[in-house]
């Protein structure tokens, strides 16, 4: 590079060039949770502390699943420690073994919790219009060794459940979701939750909606429903009886608080997490190469990731390089997830073969970025943010010579 030209660039006002980080002293996280009124929550602790019921099926957990099976249009709702451990009850319960037809471009929580159960996943590619499973492609994986098919509600977006609804049928398969990230959206004018056999939701902090930690099975099945909430207390029916084998799942009354705190206030989350949405398109709309992944313009959705998505042959920075940039201004942007679960292990030693059959899922994996988005962030920090994107932009080539690890 010539002196003059990196003289050009050293004006550039960003931290990854040498600068200060210009907009943001603290780091702004993708995932930072979304908090209720402190009182909200304090009260109910109050409430919890005096009776001296603090886990176990107390009453704010009674409560809570009332409140989410309501809102939800879902029979059963079982609150559960996580959504990893509900995802692995909900197999157990339904006594799947063999394999489990999934993406890979998912959470490794997904894959890890069957394989913890001795399900192998069979991975399967994702369209890249949805992200999300390819039906035609789940079609062809099918194997007498397939024991269910498990969707999984990418971004919040409901996969293409219909279609994966008849290939289940077809097969007689049972079809579950894995709609962790999905609290608030629908599909075809019904909230996710109750599709398929089960769908598992997570309340992580990182979540729309949290219970500090948590998740919850959700289903029609009254006889499903049963057995989970069996499993998930050790298989007692009663106070000396167990059934079956059992596991300690269950959701404190502490977390069942936060999760009624959050609920009167989750459709405010989601309304904050729509107007950044349409901030960030609308700031950074026109720049070559770059989309802003949509959400269904035909149903309710939480909104709740902000996820770029760079085509390196018309963008002039590189998804890493621009995300370096990010970091180094504070903005602890994400590649989930990179590098998909068939390349992390135990999945790569494993499955060797899954690496030639994943053509999509590699391909998206080098393309997305996410951005913080939630009410930890104002207007303003989003209008920051997309300043900086455009700089990048604006600026992407000389950008790209100057970081060192940022070759495309
Ligand atoms: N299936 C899918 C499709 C999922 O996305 C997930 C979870 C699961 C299954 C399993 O659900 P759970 O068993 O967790 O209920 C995070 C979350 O830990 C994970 O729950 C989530 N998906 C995943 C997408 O993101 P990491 O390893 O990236 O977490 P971490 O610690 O880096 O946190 C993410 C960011 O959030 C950080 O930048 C910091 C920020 N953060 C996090 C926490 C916990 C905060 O600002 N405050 C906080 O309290 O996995």
């Amino acid at each position: 590079m010539s002196a003059h030209a990196k003289s050009a660039v050293s004006r550039l006002p960003l931290a990854a060039l040498g600068g200060r980080p210009a907009c943001f002293p603290r780091p702004l996280h993708v995932g930072a949770p979304n908090v209720p009124a402190p009182a909200a929550l304090f009260d109910r602790l109050a409430g919890a502390l005096a009776r001296r019921y603090l886990s176990n099926h107390g009453p704010l957990l009674e409560e809570f699943e009332r409140r989410v099976a309501d809102r939800l249009n879902v029979r059963h709702c079982i609150a559960v420690s996580n959504a990893t451990s509900g995802l692995m009850i909900l197999a157990r319960a339904l006594g799947l073994s063999g394999e489990m037809v999934m993406p890979a471009f998912t959470f490794v929580g997904t894959a890890h919790a069957m394989r913890w159960i001795g399900i192998t996943p069979a991975f399967c590619d994702i369209r890249r219009e949805t992200h999300a499973l390819d039906p035609e492609r789940v079609d062809a994986m099918v194997t007498s060794r397939t024991s269910a098919i498990l969707g999984v509600h990418v971004w919040g977006r409901p996969c293409e459940i219909t279609a994966l609804e008849a290939i289940a049928a077809q097969h007689e398969l049972p079809l579950l979701f894995d709609a962790a990230p999905a609290f608030g959206s629908t599909y075809r004018g019904q909230p996710i939750g109750s599709f398929g056999r089960a769908e598992v939701v997570s309340f992580h902090p990182t979540k729309v909606l949290n219970t500090f930690e948590g998740g919850a099975v959700l289903t029609n099945d009254d006889e499903l429903a049963e057995r989970v909430r069996l499993m998930i207390r050790f298989g007692f029916e009663d106070e000396d009886k167990v059934v079956e084998l059992g596991i300690n799942a269950k959701m404190s009354e502490a977390s069942a608080a936060m999760g009624l705190a959050s609920l009167e206030v989750v459709d405010e989350f989601i309304a904050v997490n729509r107007r950044h949405h349409e901030r960030y398109r609308a700031n950074l709309a026109g720049l070559p190469g770059l989309s802003l992944v949509p959400y269904p313009g035909d149903d309710r959705s939480n909104y709740h990731y902000a996820v770029l998505e760079i085509d390196t042959e018309r963008s002039p920075i590189s998804r890493d390089a621009l995300q370096q940039v990010l970091r180094a201004e504070n903005i602890l942007a994400r590649r989930y997830f990179y590098p998909g679960c068939h390349r992390m292990e135990p999945y790569r030693t494993e499955q060797p073969q899954a690496q030639a059959s994943l053509p999509e899922t590699n391909a998206l994996v080098e393309r997305v970025l996410q951005l913080p988005t939630g009410t930890a962030l104002s207007s303003e920090d989003v209008d920051g943010i997309c300043g900086i994107v455009r700089l990048a932009f604006e600026h992407g080539e000389e950008i790209s010579r100057l970081l060192p690890t940022s070759a495309p």
